[in-house]
């Protein structure tokens, strides 16, 4: 059965969500409709920090008319986290969808990444008892507590899984068929052009967080923010394994917000740019986030084209068809 509509609205330009603050936007096209999962940015007046409780779903079928649905699921679902619903991304595998999320560990220190099961896009999900990737596992590579954050999964054509995901360094792990376990070690994934953030001072771009997987064409696309406030940038690859080719930035400082998680998708046969910045009135902020939507082109040679932001966004009459 279908998820009650709390809300229905006609998009007309960016942030094209004006009625509540989202962030970390994720898209999953499914059955001729584009679902978007995204944080509910819920910080009090005069306040200035991270408040996510819960994550929303929309949905549309024609990029114009947009409805969020009633149903939330939020981080105190998952019975290992204490709160904190930070980035996330649902993929479908076989007839399941499967809810990849952040949030705060309540007993083991730091973010962790689990997972939630449901049968429609649209949910109910329901929350896998235990998370896929703690912060004790990475510790080797870093020592902060915000590292295991901003899951990205993706199923390639031989039908195997993979879960990337990183804040400071980018991991990657083998899914297993049950999509709710890893299935092999963490693997750091190095990008020769990125540099370390101790070389911030001499303009070189620095992996942030908030990577995003694609395939096109038999090339995979590892998108990602770099530097602070955040750029997004991308790589290319033949193999997932690499070796990747840092390609450079896709959109620049969005200007009103430190950070631009972004995600890209394809739909009736355009190619978008999902995306938040702090524009969406003149309380918008790092911390009062907004949903904005700009196509995405490739070039001849697959390479992205800069993004250009607007306040238009794709429903402005001048765009080229
Ligand atoms: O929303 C909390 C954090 O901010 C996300 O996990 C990051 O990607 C950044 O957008």
């Amino acid at each position: 059965m279908a998820q009650k509509v709390d809300t229905t609205f006609v998009a007309n330009g960016n942030p094209f969500v004006k009625y509540k603050y989202l962030g970390d936007p994720a898209a999953l096209v499914d059955g001729g409709t584009v679902y978007i999962y995204a944080g509910h940015d819920q910080c009090p007046d005069r306040e200035n920090r991270y408040v996510l409780n819960e994550w929303c779903i929309l949905k549309t079928q024609d990029m114009k008319t947009f409805s969020e649905l009633s149903y939330k699921l939020r981080a105190v679902d998952f019975p290992w986290a204490s709160g904190q619903a930070w980035a996330s991304q649902v993929i479908k595998r076989g007839e399941k969808y499967f809810w990849y999320v952040t949030a705060e560990h309540k007993t083991i220190h730091g973010k962790a990444i689990g997972v939630a099961v449901a049968d429609r896009p649209e949910g109910p999900f329901v929350p896998v008892e235990k998370p896929l990737v703690t912060n004790d596992m990475t510790t080797k590579w870093t020592r902060i507590s915000w590292d295991d954050i901003d899951p990205t999964a993706f199923v390639d054509e031989d039908g195997q899984a993979y879960l990337i995901w990183g804040n400071t360094q980018i991991y990657m792990a083998k899914l297993a068929d049950n999509m709710t376990e890893l299935a092999s070690e963490v693997m750091p994934i190095s990008i020769e052009g990125i540099h370390q953030p101790s070389l911030v001072a001499e303009g070189k771009d620095f992996y942030t967080e908030a990577p995003w997987i694609h395939k096109r064409k038999g090339l995979y696309y590892l998108s990602f923010s770099v530097g602070f406030p955040e750029k997004t940038a991308y790589a290319v690859a033949k193999n997932i394994n690499g070796p990747w080719e840092y390609k450079g930035i896709v959109n620049e400082i969005a200007g009103n917000c430190n950070t631009n998680h972004h995600s890209i998708f394809e739909f009736g046969g355009k190619w978008y740019f999902l995306y938040h910045n702090g524009a969406i009135n003149t309380a918008g902020s790092s911390f009062r986030r907004s949903l904005c939507l700009e196509e995405l082109r490739y070039d001849r040679k697959g390479n992205i084209e800069k993004i250009q932001m607007t306040t238009e966004g794709i429903w402005g009459k001048s765009k080229k068809k």
